[in-house]
């Protein structure tokens, strides 16, 4: 089965910009639908070439968030690859758009203006407008606003060249399905920063073993098959045993064949990271062996390398998860047997910060419930936003009470019909600038949990932002802190916070840290785990999912926890309900 299908994901990018075309123009609602249709797209499991091929325009329609309008243009770019409406607003609006809005503060609109006023096409164009103080001058922008901008662009070009792991993880993986058919080919491996899960990725590594009744030309014949792989843009170099590709989304790819019998020794060299290579090469120097992607040697002759237990083995270490192969004490740890028994992709039961269509999310309530238990999970925590995110639907105390009774129905509706299933009642709330909750106590006591989280005036200072998260965590109702230190990859830094204190509060009052698994936050980061972990602080990994599709983003949650070094009594959604449920402040 192919996971992700490549027309989907370019539609989705397509779609995501129209929408961000239209937010220049300032059109109301459209955005909206676009960018539901494209996460619908980006999430899906059909192939949209195939639903369209085997039910036409009607079946595209069919697909939920996808409108007759948006329909014809998924028909429009299957037919033509390309659509006029798209052509014409990006006409319309000649600036690099893509490229701009990722400059933090700068959304579409702002975008609009600075290319009508200042005639700002590229990031390179705003740098040196920002720089020659051309932005503060402009209704609406001001000093401290331009300031910012030049802050976003250097942020930017410190992340430049690394893609989000989501990006490329998805389509490596369907890559490889794709090779894994080929006869000429035994076993193939996803190697470098993609195994250890990082959570950006410079590029792809693939590794194959030929398959021993391949021909003589088998390898050229895998070499044919990769560089012209549907998606490949450019192809840097073709040798028989290697090759790198560029690929349209904007990364390369490598792909080398390997002997069967360096088989270990290769995946291990190639995953990396170089760090730790380096320092495992030296452990096996002091033994008096060496250690390369062929093999580990005593002399000339090999005594290991068919498979990477058996080098870890013979080096006198235990088995070091990829996750964990950044020479960051693991390789100390793995001599003396003192490596954490990190979690496991499978630990989870269940997740508790998913946003239904009560709060403007894709999903109804009913389809997250089923959704989770078809991942196998005994209970799902429903956490919409309340009031202060206007923008996010957020519901306030009447609304908030309504989708309890809701939730009450549907629990009980589970309970007649014997399904053991908990959907639990939560929220998401806002903590205000000055520390206290968006939403009145007595509207927060009647939830199994309550999460709470910053998303608004993010710009304060250290003492002053510390200090609101602490008041947010002493209280009483706030049973967990979302996505804590506000970070988005590519795009912005965690907030100034005293991180240190953040833990002594959470560890005293109890409160439980999420590790929200939304590829672009992955927040807490793994460094921020291992703190947590060793100040004895509880975790929870969530998704944040505002669509069914997004709850496979756990598996990005648990590998950013696997980096931070966390087992499983570090994180509280891997016990079954009545443990988890003695996690959280209130009790019933
Ligand atoms: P990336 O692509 O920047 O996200 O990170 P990696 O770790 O995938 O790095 P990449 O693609 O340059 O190389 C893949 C692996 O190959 C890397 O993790 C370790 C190994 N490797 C590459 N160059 C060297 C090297 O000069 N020395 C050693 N020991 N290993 C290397
Ligand atoms: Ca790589
Ligand atoms: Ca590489």
């Amino acid at each position: 089965m192919t996971r992700v299908a490549m027309k989907n994901q370019e539609l989705s990018k397509i779609f995501n910009e129209i929408a961000d075309y239209l937010e220049a123009d300032r059109v109301d609602f459209k955005p909206f639908a676009y960018r539901k249709a494209a996460i619908t797209l980006e999430t899906m499991e059909e192939n949209v070439a195939e639903v369209y091929a085997n039910g036409g325009l009607d079946a595209l329609e069919n697909i939920p968030g996808v409108g007759s309008s948006i329909a014809e243009k998924i028909e429009e770019y299957l037919q033509t690859g390309r659509i006029e409406y798209y052509e014409s607003l990006k006409k319309s609006l000649p600036v690099n758009l893509e490229e701009i809005i990722a400059i933090e503060g700068v959304g579409p609109k702002r975008a609009k203006l600075l290319f009508e006023k200042l005639g700002v096409q590229t990031v390179v164009d705003m740098e040196a407008a920002a720089e020659s103080h051309k932005i503060a001058p402009l209704s609406g922008f001001g000093a401290k606003t331009e300031a910012n901008i030049l802050d976003g662009i250097e942020f930017l070009k410190r992340s430049k060249g690394r893609l989000l792991l989501e990006n490329i993880l998805p389509r490596v993986r369907e890559i490889s399905e794709r090779l894994r058919t080929l006869p000429e080919i035994e076993k193939v491996e996803i190697a470098g920063s993609l195994r250890r899960m990082k959570e950006t990725i410079g590029d792809a590594d693939f590794l194959v073993i030929l398959s021993p009744k391949a021909q003589k030309e088998g390898a050229k014949r895998i070499m044919d098959f990769f560089t012209s792989l549907d998606g490949v843009e450019k192809v840097w170099g073709k040798g028989t045993t290697k090759a790198s590709v560029r690929m349209k989304g904007g990364y390369d790819m490598d792909i080398r064949v390997l002997s069967p019998r360096s088989y270990g020794s290769a995946l291990q060299y190639f995953t990396g990271s170089k760090d730790h290579n380096v320092a495992l090469r030296r452990i096996a120097q002091d033994k008096g062996l060496k250690l390369s992607e062929y093999g580990l040697f005593r002399g000339a002759i090999m005594i290991g390398g068919k498979n990477e237990e058996e080098i870890y083995r013979m080096l006198g270490m235990s088995f070091v998860p990829p996750e964990l192969r950044e020479n960051q004490g693991e390789i100390e740890a793995a001599k003396v047997g003192k490596l954490p028994r990190v979690i496991g992709y499978g630990d989870i039961l269940g997740d508790l910060h998913c946003h239904s269509d009560w709060d403007g999310g894709s999903n109804t309530i009913e389809e997250l419930a089923a959704a989770a238990r078809a991942r196998g999970y005994q209970y799902i925590g429903i956490a919409d936003h309340t009031k202060f995110l206007k923008i996010e639907h957020g519901l306030d105390e009447k609304a908030l009470e309504a989708r309890n009774k809701h939730i009450d129905k549907l629990n009980k509706k589970m309970d007649a019909e014997g399904t053991a299933f908990r959907i639990l009642k939560g929220c998401e709330a806002n903590i205000m600038p000055d520390g206290s909750i968006d939403i009145n106590d007595a509207a927060l006591e009647v939830l199994d949990f309550v999460i709470a989280g910053v998303h608004s005036n993010m710009k304060m200072d250290k003492v002053a932002m510390t200090e609101r998260m602490i008041r947010a965590m002493e209280s009483q109702n706030v049973d967990i802190v979302s996505h804590p230190t506000g970070r988005l990859l590519k795009q912005r830094d965690e907030y100034p916070l005293d991180f240190d204190k953040l833990l002594e509060t959470a560890k005293k009052t109890q409160t439980i840290l999420e590790i929200n698994s939304s590829p672009q936050r992955l927040d807490l980061n793994d460094l921020n785990i291992r703190r947590a972990k060793a100040a004895g602080v509880r975790m929870v990994i969530n998704t944040d999912a505002h669509i069914v599709g997004q709850l496979s983003f756990i598996e990005y949650g648990i590998a950013q926890a696997r980096r931070g070094w966390a087992e499983k009594e570090d994180i509280i959604n891997v016990h079954p309900l009545p443990r988890l449920m003695a996690y959280f402040k209130k009790q019933p």
